[in-house]
C-alpha cells in the first residue's frame, strides 16, 4: 500500500547534490496526522548544515546564472513533465504527511506542475523594457538580474505548491536556492529535490536542509550570502523575519494568512453559495490561508443560509484522506487541534451560537487521529475574537448584515487581507466589490479558495508586506532592476546637462 512508498527511515538534507546527515544528527519522527503512525524521520539540522548550503549555492548560482534563461527553463520543464509522471504518487505521499484528502492532493500536485510549464514559459520571457534615452545615439533598457542566494521557507499546508510557486521563478530568474520546508511534511520537499536532480538541475542549485524554524530560518536570516528570504507561514514568525531581515537590509517576501470572508447578498443563487461556502471553509480541513472562515450573509437570507449550510455540513464525511469517500480530513497536529478547540470556548464566551461541530471526534477510527467536526457559529458580531483571529480550522462564522455597504466594512474590518468573495446577480455590486473589498484577491459567486498560478498571490495588510507569490510578480521578488544605457556616440554625453 502506499507505506511502500516511503523507501527510507531517515531523510538527509540535499546540500550540493548529494543527500547528507545533518552535522549534528539529531531527527524527529514525521506523524501522519490522519493515524498518528510515524511515516520518516527528518533531520533537525543546525546552522552548519545552513552554512554548507548557502556555499553551494553561492558556487553554484555564479555558473547557473550564466546558463542562457530558455535553457534554464529546460530544466523547469523536465521538472514539471516529471512531477506529471510521478502526480499519483506524489498525492499519496502529500495525503500521509499533511492528512489533505486525495481530490485536493492531487490538485495541490497539478498546481505544482502547472507552476513548472508556466515559470519554464517565463525563460523565453522575462521582460525588461526598452525605452528612448534622452541623448542622441544612446540606447536605454532594463533587464532583470538574479539577486544570487535566495532563502525559501515554505508551511506544511500546501507543502509542494507553495515550494513551486518560491523555487521555480527563483530558478529560472539565474538565482540558487536554500530551502528549510515545515518539518511536518518533508517528504514533498525530499521527493522535489530528487525531481531536480533527476531532472538535470546543476549540483548546489536547490539545497534542501530540514529542521525547525528557530534553528534552520534563524541560521538562513544570518548567512550575509542569503539576500532573499521568501516566507509562508504565521504572522508572529513572518514579522520576527522582517524585523531581522530588516537590520541586514535583506528583501523579505511574506505571506502570512488571512480571515478570509464570503459575502451572501440577498440577490446571490444561495444554492451556488452554499457549495461555495462548504468548499472553500471545510476544504482542507480550513488550513488554507485563502479559507473562508466568515460568511457574511444579507439579514434576508440568514435562517435559509444556516438551516443549507447545517444540512451540508451533516453531510460530509470525515476521516483518512486516502479513502476516497472521504471529504475532510485530519488537523495537521495535537497542537492544531488544540488551537481549533480552544476558539470553540472563546466563541461560546463571547456570546456566538454554536449550530454544528465544535468538538474533537474521538469516536471508531476517529480516535486514531487529530480529527475536528466542521464547526457553525451564528449571531457573530464582527468584533468577535472568532470574527478577527486567524483560528486555521474547519470553522466557519456567519455575520449577519443588512447592507452592501456594511458587508464590505465588516469584511474590510479584519487585520488580514488576503482573499474574499461575493455572491451577487447584480453587475453593480460586482464591479464596485472588486474595487472596494480590500484584499489581494477577489472572487466574484465563488468561494475564497482556488488561486491560479499565473496570477499574484497575497494580500494586504497583515496578511504579507506589499510583494506577491506566483504569477509574473513572483519574479520581482527573485531579480533586481538592472539599468543599462549603451552610449554609441563616440563622444561623452552628459545626461541631464548636454540637453540642447
Ligand atoms: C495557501 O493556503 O497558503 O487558492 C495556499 C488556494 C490554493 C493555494 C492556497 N490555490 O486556495
Amino acid at each position: 500500500m502506499s507505506h511502500d512508498l516511503i523507501k527510507v527511515e531517515k531523510l538527509q538534507n540535499f546540500i550540493d547534490g548529494k543527500l547528507l546527515e545533518p552535522e549534528v544528527g539529531e531527527h524527529t519522527p514525521v506523524i501522519n496526522p490522519a493515524t498518528l503512525e510515524t511515516l520518516v524521520q527528518v533531520p533537525l539540522s543546525t546552522n552548519e548544515d545552513v552554512a554548507a548550503a548557502t556555499q553551494a549555492a553561492k558556487k553554484a548560482q555564479k555558473t547557473w546564472a550564466l546558463v542562457p534563461a530558455p535553457q534554464r527553463a529546460e530544466v523547469l520543464y523536465r521538472v514539471g513533465s516529471m512531477m506529471k509522471e510521478r502526480k499519483e504518487t506524489l498525492s499519496q505521499l502529500l495525503t500521509m504527511e499533511n492528512g489533505k484528502v486525495l481530490e485536493e492532493a492531487r490538485g495541490e500536485v497539478q498546481e505544482g506542475i502547472d507552476m513548472a510549464f508556466y515559470m519554464a514559459g517565463e525563460g523565453r520571457r522575462l521582460f525588461g523594457q526598452t525605452t528612448p534615452a534622452e541623448l542622441n545615439d544612446k540606447f536605454a533598457m532594463s533587464v532583470r538580474a538574479p539577486v544570487g542566494v535566495v532563502g525559501i521557507i515554505t508551511p506544511w499546508n500546501f507543502p509542494i505548491a507553495i515550494a513551486t510557486w518560491k523555487s521555480f521563478p527563483a530558478i529560472v530568474a539565474g538565482n540558487a536556492v536554500v530551502w528549510k520546508p515545515a518539518t511536518e511534511t518533508p517528504l514533498m520537499a525530499y521527493e522535489l529535490a530528487k525531481i531536480f536532480e533527476e531532472a538535470g538541475l546543476p549540483k548546489g542549485v536547490v539545497n534542501v536542509v530540514f529542521g525547525a524554524g528557530s534553528t534552520v530560518g534563524e541560521a538562513m536570516i544570518e548567512q550575509d550570502d542569503i539576500r532573499v528570504i521568501s516566507f509562508t507561514g504565521s504572522n508572529d514568525v513572518g514579522r520576527n523575519i522582517a524585523s531581522k531581515c530588516g537590520q541586514r537590509l535583506k528583501k523579505v517576501s511574506l505571506e502570512m494568512g488571512g480571515k478570509n470572508a464570503v459575502i451572501v447578498m440577498d440577490d446571490a443563487d444561495l444554492s451556488l453559495a452554499v457549495e461555495g461556502i462548504i468548499w472553500s471553509a471545510f476544504g482542507t480541513s480550513g488550513q488554507r490561508c485563502t479559507a473562508c472562515s466568515r460568511v457574511i450573509v444579507h439579514d434576508s437570507l440568514k435562517g435559509e443560509l444556516e438551516a443549507r449550510l447545517q444540512q451540508e455540513i451533516a453531510k460530509l464525511t470525515i476521516g483518512n484522506g486516502l479513502d476516497e469517500s472521504i471529504k475532510v480530513g485530519p488537523i495537521i497536529n495535537q497542537g492544531g487541534l488544540e488551537k481549533v478547540k480552544s476558539y470553540i470556548e472563546v466563541g461560546v464566551q463571547e456570546g456566538a451560537k454554536l449550530l454544528a461541530g465544535g468538538y474533537v471526534l474521538n469516536d471508531g477510527e476517529h480516535a486514531k487521529g487529530n480529527y475536528f467536526a466542521p464547526t457553525l457559529f451564528t449571531n457573530v458580531d464582527a468584533n468577535m475574537r472568532i470574527a478577527q483571529e486567524e483560528i486555521f480550522g474547519p470553522v466557519v462564522s456567519l455575520i449577519p448584515v443588512k447592507s452592501f455597504e456594511e458587508a464590505i466594512e465588516v469584511n474590510n474590518s479584519v487585520e488580514y487581507g488576503l482573499s474574499s468573495s461575493i455572491f451577487t446577480r447584480d453587475v453593480n455590486k460586482v464591479f464596485a466589490a472588486q474595487r472596494d473589498l480590500d484584499t489581494g484577491i477577489v472572487y466574484v459567486n465563488a468561494g475564497t479558495t482556488g488561486a491560479e498560478i499565473h496570477l499574484p498571490f497575497g494580500g494586504t495588510k497583515g496578511t504579507g508586506n506589499g510583494h506577491r507569490d506566483s504569477g509574473v510578480a513572483a519574479l520581482d521578488v527573485f531579480t533586481e532592476w538592472k539599468a543599462v544605457y549603451v552610449d554609441f556616440s563616440g563622444k561623452l554625453q552628459r545626461a541631464q546637462i548636454d540637453v540642447d
